[in-house]
């Protein structure tokens, strides 16, 4: 059997990813390619695969089948939501985790969003795959906008105990042994058919599905972890720009690169994969993500230790 990591990408008509209706299919097939090849080079003994609900279009079909990764065509007929509704399509990741339960053999796996990038192999993840489901955990104070609508979408599901506080996870990585992934799948549908009883329709996407599982998850006694060691979401915009040294320091395995780092970061590395067939020196990725170099800056630490000195 051994451990599996696939993404999950649906396109149809009408539905949409976050605020863009429709960002263009090329943009994504780069990412992709670039996120599964990039996960297949570091992980040489597992499966990598795409589960999509529509073939793979050239040249990117040739390209993942030359990495090693599979395509698996899987129709999107669970977790279906209004078109209309910001991250309709996003909820095709649990149809895709759905499938691939109970269509394919594996002791662990590995969902993971298509705008990454991998640089370093996921062997102490699966390590930890056999204790707990782990989620990316977002730093979001219970207050912020989004995580405060994700702890009120659960009041509406389940409103004795009321008020809760759920903690925010994203949904970029979903990572557990089999029968944990199972066990969490089954409270996945649990959240979603009480949705469609009480007729709620969340703008948070499927994290609104996965979060309210997960706390289900931890209610139950089946322990969730944070996969903080593994994945970091980089902001990489001029006004949020949300970063860390952690690319190399204590160094996370997956860099998510959310945002426009779909059209800038993960298309520079795609165009370079696609004339080398092989990713930059991992130096030159940091560079070109923008990351702060890992030591503090010279002149103020200099002029820190100088008033330490002054102050005693
Ligand atoms: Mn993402």
């Amino acid at each position: 059997m051994g451990n599996l990591i696939f993404g999950a990408f649906a396109t149809l008509a009408g539905y949409r990813e976050g605020s863009d209706a429709n960002l263009g299919s090329d943009l994504y097939y780069r990412c992709i390619v670039v996120s599964l090849v990039s996960a297949a080079r570091q992980n040489p003994g597992c499966t990598t695969a795409l589960v999509t609900n529509v073939p793979v279009p050239p040249p990117y079909a040739g390209q993942l089948a030359e990495a090693g990764v599979e395509t698996w065509l899987c129709p999107f007929d669970r977790y279906r939501v209004d078109g209309a509704l910001e991250w309709s399509l996003a909820f095709y990741k649990l149809c895709a985790l759905d499938w691939v339960l109970e269509h394919r053999a594996f002791d662990r796996a590995l969902l993971l969003d298509v705008d990454t990038f991998t640089q370093h192999p996921y062997t102490d993840l699966w390590r930890e795959a056999d204790e707990a489901v782990l989620l990316y955990q977002v730093p979001h104070a219970a207050s912020q906008q989004m995580t405060a609508a994700i702890s009120r979408n659960y009041d509406a599901l389940w409103p004795e105990g009321a008020p809760h506080t759920l903690t925010h996870f994203g949904g970029e990585l979903l990572c557990g042994s089999k029968p944990r992934l199972q066990a969490f799948a089954g409270l996945c549908a649990q959240v979603f058919a009480r949705m469609q009883a009480v007729g709620l329709t969340p703008h948070e996407g499927d994290e609104a599905v996965t979060c309210a599982a997960a706390y289900r998850s931890l209610l139950a006694g089946q322990p969730v972890r944070a996969a903080n060691a593994y994945i970091f979401r980089y902001w990489l915009g001029a006004r949020f720009y949300f970063v860390s040294t952690n690319y190399c320091l204590d160094p996370v395995c997956i860099l998510h690169l959310p945002g426009q780092g779909k059209a800038r970061q993960l298309a520079v590395l795609y165009r370079y994969y696609t004339r080398h067939q092989a990713f930059p020196p991992l130096g030159r990725v940091h560079r070109l993500c923008c990351l702060p170099p890992a030591h503090p800056p010279l002149l103020p630490t200099l002029r820190v230790r100088l008033l330490a000195r002054l102050s005693r």
